[in-house]
């Protein structure tokens, strides 16, 4: 069997804001099942973190997005996996194009749903990275 060797991959990752609450969600996935992250997915071919950022957050949640923002970059090597990976994982800020919409659960294989959470409650286990720029100072409210 041949396999590819690994390379580093782009990930856009959205912190939606609503007042002083974020979106989140609990994944289904090899890669940090059970733990709660934002929106988010790879960033394809010829399209921009805006762009990325809109069409994942539309694609996971059915919500449209304004006011996107770049926030800090993240880099992020997952060496204990079955198949190691590694994500340069572009986190940006938005905020919900209309203030009445709910989240839906569009993909719910790969998540058990989403929800609002108060920055100063999050809910646990955070994803890793998430975790960790958190750790590092990462804070939405902060400009
Ligand atoms: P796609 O097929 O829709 O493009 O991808 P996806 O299935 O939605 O990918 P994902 O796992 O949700 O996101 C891609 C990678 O981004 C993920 O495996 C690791 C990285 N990543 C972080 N932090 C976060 C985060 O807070 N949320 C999400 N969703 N991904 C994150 O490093
Ligand atoms: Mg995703
Ligand atoms: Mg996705």
């Amino acid at each position: 069997e041949t396999e590819e060797a690994p390379v580093p991959r782009v990930a856009v990752v959205v912190c939606l804001i609503k007042g002083k609450r974020v979106l989140l969600g609990r994944r289904r996935s090899s890669l940090g099942d059970s733990t709660f992250s934002f929106p988010g997915g790879h960033l394809e071919f010829g399209e921009g973190f805006e762009e990325c950022a809109a069409r994942e957050v539309k694609e996971e949640t059915g919500l449209g997005i304004k006011n996107i923002e770049l926030m800090t970059v993240r880099n992020n090597v997952f060496l204990d996996e079955a198949k190691p990976c590694q994500y340069v994982g572009i986190f940006m800020r938005a905020v919900l194009a209309d203030d009445d919409q709910v989240p839906q659960n569009v993909e719910p294989n790969f998540c058990d749903g989403w929800d609002w959470y108060e920055w100063d409650a999050l809910p646990k286990p955070l994803f890793w990275p998430l975790e960790n720029a958190i750790m590092a100072g990462f804070n939405p409210f902060h400009t």
